[in-house]
C-alpha cells in the first residue's frame, strides 16, 4: 500500500503497527515441505498460516527466500528479484502475502545487503572484467607482497580471514562471512540505488517491512589498514558501525520507507547501547527497532559463543534493565527475543531444563521476556519447546559455520584448545534448523521424504499435533501470553518497574500505566523457593501460571511463573 509521503518531522509516517506486533520467525528451509523434495517451501508456509493464526501472531519475519546457491542457506543472494526455485516462485510469494494479509498477518522480509552471493551477476561481471562498472560494487583491493598476502589482517565471522584472492590476479575481495558472500561497497552510490530498487520492488508487492541482516556492517572505514589482532573478528573497529552507517540508513529511510507503511528491524551485531540509541531514535529516522545480542551473550565470554560461561540471572537482569531503560530515554522501541535461526535452542539454556522440567521451564522463560516493553519474537518451534539436535557426527551438521570452525580446529592447536568439540556442537546454528516437528511420523510431518537435515528424534513427544491436543502445552501458554499482550494496552506502553531486583533466582517486573498494572514473576530456580514478599499478591487476580493452581502464595515451585493483575 502506498501512502502519502510525509514531511521530515512528521514521524507518524508509520501507523507504528510494529508496536502491536507479535512476530513469528520462519526459516523456510525447515518449516514445511509441500512437494516432498526434503526442503521446506512457500506453499508449505501457506499451508500452515491457519496454525499461525491460531497461535495468535500478527506478523511473520521470513528468513531469505531469494535465489541463492545456499552456501549460507539463503543469506547469500544471487538474485534479489527471484525466488530460490525449490522454495517456489514470485507468484507463490504474491499468494503468500495475500493469504497472510487475509488473516491479519504482516510480512517482514529478510534483507541481506551487506553482501551478495558470489554467484550474483554483479559479482560475476566484476570478476570477469576489471574495468567493469560492477568492479566498484564490491570491495576489491590489491594484496600485499604482489598479491601473496591479503590487503590487511581482517578476519570475518565464520572463523576465516576476510579476504579471498581473485584467481589470476593480485587482487582480493572482502567477505566478512563465507567466501561465497562478497561484501558490497556501500560507498558507491550506485550500490545504494540498487538496494533502494530492491526495497521498492518488494514493498510494491505488498510486504510490510524488512529485517535488515548485519546492517551495522555496511559502512567500512576506508583506510583498510591492519588492525590490532584479536581472537575473533580482527578489524571489527573498522567494519562494525563504520563512519557512514547513520547516513546510509537515513538515506534509505528518506528515499524509500517514507513512502510506505513499512517497518524495519536491524540486526545490529556488536553495537553498544549508545550506538543503538542513535539507530532507533525516531527523530533520526534510521531504523524502527534493532536486535541486540546482549541477552544471548549472557552465557558466553565477549560475545564469542564458543567461550561458554556459566549463566547468572543477575547478568540477564542487568541487560534487560539497561536496554529497557536506555531505549525508553529516546522513545526508542525494543525487540524481545531469545531464539532465532543462529542460536541454540532454549531448553537447557539460561538455567532452564531440557528433560523432565522442560515444559514448565519453557513457559517460565517465555513469561520472563514476553511482556517487557517492545515487540516479542517467537522463532519457529520455540512455541512447542523444540530442543537442540544433539547430533553426534559432524556430517549431520550442515551449516558452513560449524564446518569452518571444525576445520580450523584441525589445523590450529590453539583453536582446538579454546573451542571444545562438544561446545561447538551445542552452539551450532543447525540446532535451530532441524525440521519443524508437526507430528510424530517418520519425518515429523515436515516432509514425506528424508529432509535436507535430520529430524530430531524427540518429535515422538515434542510436536505440534500433541501441543494442540494438550490443554496445558507450551503452545497454549504462548497463546495465553499473546492474548494478555493483546488485551492489555499497558503491555504496550506502560512503564517497566523491576521487582525483586537483588534476587538471584527470581526475575520479576511490573508493567504499569494510569489505568492498570500487571506483574510478572518468574523463578529461574529448579528447586522450590520461598519469598515472603509474594504475600502482597494474595488478593490479586492471577492471569496466568505455569502450574495448575497456587497452594501457597509465598512458595514458588521449580521454574514457577505467575502473572498477576494488580
Ligand atoms: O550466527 C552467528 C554466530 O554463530 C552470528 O555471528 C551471525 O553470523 C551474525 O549474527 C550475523 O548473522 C546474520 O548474517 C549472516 C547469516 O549467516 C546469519 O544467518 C544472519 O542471521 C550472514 O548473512
Ligand atoms: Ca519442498
Amino acid at each position: 500500500m502506498v501512502i502519502k509521503k510525509y514531511a521530515y518531522n512528521e514521524i507518524m509516517r508509520h501507523t507504528m503497527w510494529y508496536k502491536e506486533a507479535i512476530i513469528y520467525q520462519i526459516y523456510p528451509r525447515s518449516f514445511c515441505d509441500s512437494n516432498n523434495d526434503g526442503i521446506g517451501d512457500i506453499k508449505g508456509i501457506i499451508s500452515k498460516l491457519d496454525y499461525l493464526q491460531e497461535l495468535g501472531v500478527n506478523a511473520v519475519w521470513l528468513s531469505p527466500i531469494y535465489d541463492s546457491p545456499q552456501e549460507d542457506n539463503g543469506y547469500d543472494i544471487s538474485d534479489y528479484k527471484k525466488v530460490y526455485p525449490p522454495f517456489g516462485t514470485l507468484e507463490d510469494m504474491k499468494i503468500l502475502i495475500a493469504e497472510m494479509h487475509k488473516r491479519g498477518i504482516k510480512l517482514i522480509m529478510d534483507l541481506v545487503v551487506n553482501h551478495t552471493s558470489s554467484e550474483h551477476q554483479w559479482f560475476k561481471e566484476a570478476l570477469l572484467d576489471p574495468s567493469s562498472p560492477y568492479r566498484d560494487y564490491y570491495i576489491i583491493k590489491k594484496g600485499r607482497k604482489n598479491g601473496k598476502k591479503p590487503p590487511n589482517n581482517w578476519s570475518g565471522f565464520f572463523g576465516e580471514g576476510a579476504w579471498e584472492r581473485i584467481p589470476n590476479s593480485e587482487d582480493y575481495y572482502l567477505h566478512l562471512f563465507a567466501k561465497g558472500q562478497p561484501d558490497l561497497n556501500w560507498e558507491n552510490p550506485k550500490v545504494r540505488e540498487e538496494v533502494k530498487d530492491i526495497l521498492r520492488f518488494w514493498l510494491e508487492m505488498g510486504v510490510d517491512g524488512f529485517r535488515c541482516d548485519v546492517i551495522t556492517l555496511i559502512s567500512k572505514k576506508q583506510d583498510f589498514k591492519n588492525r590490532f589482532p584479536t581472537i575473533a573478528l580482527t578489524g571489527k573497529d573498522a567494519y562494525v558501525m563504520g563512519p557512514r552507517i547513520h547516513e546510509f540508513l537515513h538515506e534509505l529511510y528518506e528515499d524509500v520507507y517514507t513512502n510506505y507503511d513499512a517497518m524495519t528491524v536491524g540486526e545490529t551485531v556488536m553495537s553498544s547501547l549508545e550506538e543503538a540509541k542513535m539507530l532507533v531514535d525516531p527523530k533520526r529516522q534510521e531504523l524502527d527497532m534493532i536486535f541486540n545480542f546482549d541477552i544471548t551473550d549472557t552465557d558466553n565470554i565477549m560475545g564469542v559463543k564458543y567461550l561458554y560461561r556459566k549463566f547468572k540471572l543477575q547478568r540477564m537482569k542487568k541487560v534487560y534493565r539497561k536496554w529497557q531503560k536506555g531505549l525508553d530515554e529516546i522513545n526508542g522501541w525494543n525487540s524481545l527475543f531469545l531464539e532465532n535461526h543462529d542460536q541454540r535452542r532454549l531448553p537447557g539454556r539460561f538455567n532452564t531444563n531440557e528433560k523432565d522440567l522442560r515444559e514448565v521451564s519453557m513457559k517460565m522463560i517465555a513469561s520472563s521476556y514476553f511482556l517487557l516493553k517492545g515487540t516479542p519474537f517467537i522463532y519457529q518451534g520455540q512455541e512447542i519447546g523444540m530442543t537442540n539436535a544433539h547430533f553426534e557426527k559432524l556430517e549431520d551438521y550442515k551449516d558452513v559455520e560449524i564446518h569452518n570452525i571444525m576445520n580450523l580446529r584441525k589445523h590450529h592447536p590453539l583453536v582446538k584448545m579454546i573451542v571444545k568439540e562438544k561446545v561447538a556442537y551445542e552452539v551450532s546454528r543447525d540446532n535451530a534448523r532441524t525440521p519443524m516437528q508437526w507430528d510424530d511420523t517418520e519425518y515429523a510431518g515436515f516432509s514425506k521424504v528424508e529432509p535436507w537435515i535430520k529430524v530430531n528424534p524427540n518429535k515422538e513427544y515434542i510436536n505440534v499435533k500433541q501441543s494442540l491436543e494438550s490443554n496445558d502445552s507450551i503452545f497454549h501458554y504462548y497463546q495465553d501470553l499473546i492474548n494478555i499482550k493483546k488485551n492489555h494496552p499497558v503491555i504496550k506502553d506502560g512503564e517497566v518497574i523491576e521487582l525483586f531486583k537483588n534476587d538471584n533466582k527470581v526475575y520479576a517486573y511490573e508493567r504499569k500505566n494510569k489505568d492498570e498494572s500487571i506483574v510478572v514473576i518468574t523463578s529461574f530456580s529448579d528447586k522450590p523457593i520461598k519469598r515472603k514478599a509474594l504475600e502482597e499478591f494474595k488478593d490479586n487476580e492471577l492471569l496466568l501460571c505455569n502450574y495448575q493452581e497456587i497452594n501457597d502464595i509465598i512458595s514458588l515451585r521449580p521454574y514457577e511463573a505467575r502473572i498477576y493483575k494488580k
